[in-house]
């Protein structure tokens, strides 16, 4: 039912982009541990893994997230803000292009998938320092032929709109408030962070179960209490490198 593109982790991950996190030592062997874990639990909750080799040379090349934004009809490659994440794209595309008919994101736009949230027929995208106004722009174009709106929202003080929002249901939202304006989203119920946690917001929702960090137990707890089922991974060394977890894969209905 559901297909997961992931990549293997990087051994050059320490070299990683970082923007809001100080550096501190990374060790990929233990991330590729965590990462496995990862994989399997995507694998538990009914994904179909396509596991793409490590890439030696590009360390931030495990969070395939931010070079391609899947829907049901299309799939858009975007064009990382970051210059070390471009020569990503490329392998990624080989897959999709299986998949789905594919577009692109062409400079000077810039574009990383995890600033854009789908809810329902609307793309939420953040206006990071990853995502620029020409990329945003490209992309309305592109999608309005499929039926999609794309709407621009402000962030502040983190990577992408995803570390500030994520989906856990239809009409559901959780949200780092301290990162963006609720005036965008107004239509959802929110659910909040725990304040101890800021970095809890990014969750990936696979059909009703949320995989999500262990290390955001408060969190965790506040989704148990409202009726979520909760699938809790160590992605510890992930995060030092500023991932979390939808980042870690793309993650598409298989269709036709
Ligand atoms: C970067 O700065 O690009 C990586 N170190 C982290 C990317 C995480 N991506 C995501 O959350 N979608």
């Amino acid at each position: 039912m559901w297909i997961a593109v992931t990549r293997e982790v990087s051994p050059a991950l320490a070299n990683c982009e970082l923007s809001h996190i100080p550096r501190s030592p990374i060790d990929a062997a233990r991330a590729g541990r965590q990462h496995d874990e990862y994989q399997r639990a995507l694998e538990a909750l009914g994904c179909r893994l396509i596991v793409l080799p490590a890439e030696p040379l590009l360390p931030d090349s495990v969070f395939v997230e931010d070079v391609a934004i899947v829907l049901d009809e299309i799939a858009v490659l975007t064009r990382p803000g970051a210059l070390s994440r471009r020569p990503e794209v490329a392998s990624v595309a080989t897959v999709l292009r299986d998949y789905r008919p594919v577009l692109t994101i062409e400079a000077p736009g810039t574009l990383d998938g995890g600033d854009v949230l789908r809810l329902g027929r609307t793309l939420y995208v953040g206006q990071s320092a990853r995502s620029n106004a020409e990329g945003i722009a490209q992309l309305r174009e592109l999608l309005a032929a499929y039926g999609y709106a794309v709407q621009g929202v402000p962030t502040r003080g983190c990577l992408h709109l995803k570390s500030a929002v994520t989906q856990l249901v239809d009409d559901t939202l959780l949200v780092q408030p301290k990162w963006l304006d609720r005036e965008p989203f107004a239509d959802f119920r929110i659910v909040e962070v725990d304040p101890a946690e800021p970095h809890a917001a990014n969750v990936l929702r696979i059909g009703d179960a949320l995989v999500m960090p262990a290390s955001f137990p408060r969190t965790q707890q506040r989704l148990i209490d409202a009726g979520f089922k909760v699938i809790a991974v160590d992605v510890s060394e992930l995060q030092k490198a500023e991932g979390a977890v939808t980042c870690c894969s793309l993650v598409f209905r298989e269709v036709g």
